[in-house]
């Protein structure tokens, strides 16, 4: 029953879901679409009912008595009823689940920072020792180092930080902070079912598991409009007049994949450490 009405979501045109605690979102918003439905239909035929029983020629004035059955007063029961049990059934659990329960993080975790500016979104990764480095706002350099790690910190050499391309291995919790260096932005994965503001000066958790790969999604969507287009990193928040390009891409690695993309960007980093030293 509760999929059965719930299904109704991806008749309205919602992405594909792409995370392990979005589905009982989609359903809730399909139920919440099936009461506007009701009502909709109850006060539109409401509606055209008084505008023809009143209509001026009809010689039909107010009655002054009212309504002496009591089906409004049944009807506004049922109504508040339906709202009391998509609040307690499915918002208040689904609020819990994907916000406030935030989950401990262990060796499965994939740990991710996500810094938000304008106008990008830089992903910090802890690097091997899966420990992010100390991080100071006097060594941001929006070129080199654009989220201030202090590589000389035992934890910080061998981070690596990307410029709008956050990846995740699937079926793994990810554990992102999320924070702003300037304004406030949100942070919008459509088909993680995943959304919150990045604010400056707090570090927010936000956490969900992917539990299907680009590779996947980009089958799925073959022949839709968005054919060819992966996962995008969304600003949600208007957050000045270059917000509309403020967009990242996200990719869900198989394991393999992951573990590829990481050793990559460690070879960069001591590509470009040796760099230095030619200097
Ligand atoms: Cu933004």
């Amino acid at each position: 029953m509760i999929e059965l009405l719930g299904n109704l979501s991806y008749h309205l045109g919602l992405p594909s879901l792409g995370s392990s605690h979005g589905l009982e979102m989609d359903y809730m918003q399909g139920w919440v679409h099936w009461l506007m439905l009701i009502l909709f239909i109850g006060w539109g035929t409401f509606f055209i009912f008084t505008v023809i029983k009143f209509r001026s020629n009809a010689n039909n004035s107010a009655d002054y008595e009212g309504v002496k059955s009591n089906f409004s007063k049944y009807a506004e029961i049922a109504v508040i009823a339906f709202e009391a049990f998509l609040l307690v059934g499915f918002a208040y659990p689904i609020w819990s689940m994907a916000k406030t329960d935030v989950p401990n993080v262990d060796n499965d975790t994939i740990e991710v920072r996500v810094i938000a500016q304008q106008y990008a979104w830089n992903i910090h990764y802890p690097g091997v020792d899966g420990k992010f480095g100390i991080t100071k706002p006097e060594l941001v350099d929006e070129e080199t180092n654009p989220v201030g790690i202090d590589r000389n910190s035992p934890t910080g050499a061998d981070d690596i930080v990307t410029i709008n391309q956050l990846h995740l291995p699937v079926d793994k919790l990810a554990m992102i902070y999320l924070s702003s260096k300037d304004v406030i932005h949100s942070f919008f994965l459509p088909e993680m079912r995943v959304k919150q503001d990045a604010i400056p000066g707090m570090s927010v958790p936000v956490f969900f598991t992917p539990t299907k790969t680009t590779e996947t999604f980009l089958n799925e969507i073959k022949g839709t409009a968005r054919d060819g287009k992966g996962y995008e990193i969304a600003c949600a928040q208007l957050c000045g007049n270059s917000h509309y390009r403020m967009r990242g891409f996200l990719t869900i690695d198989s394991e393999e994949d992951f573990n590829k993309f990481l050793i990559e960007e460690a070879e960069y980093l001591e590509e470009e450490s040796d760099d230095d030293d030619d200097w």
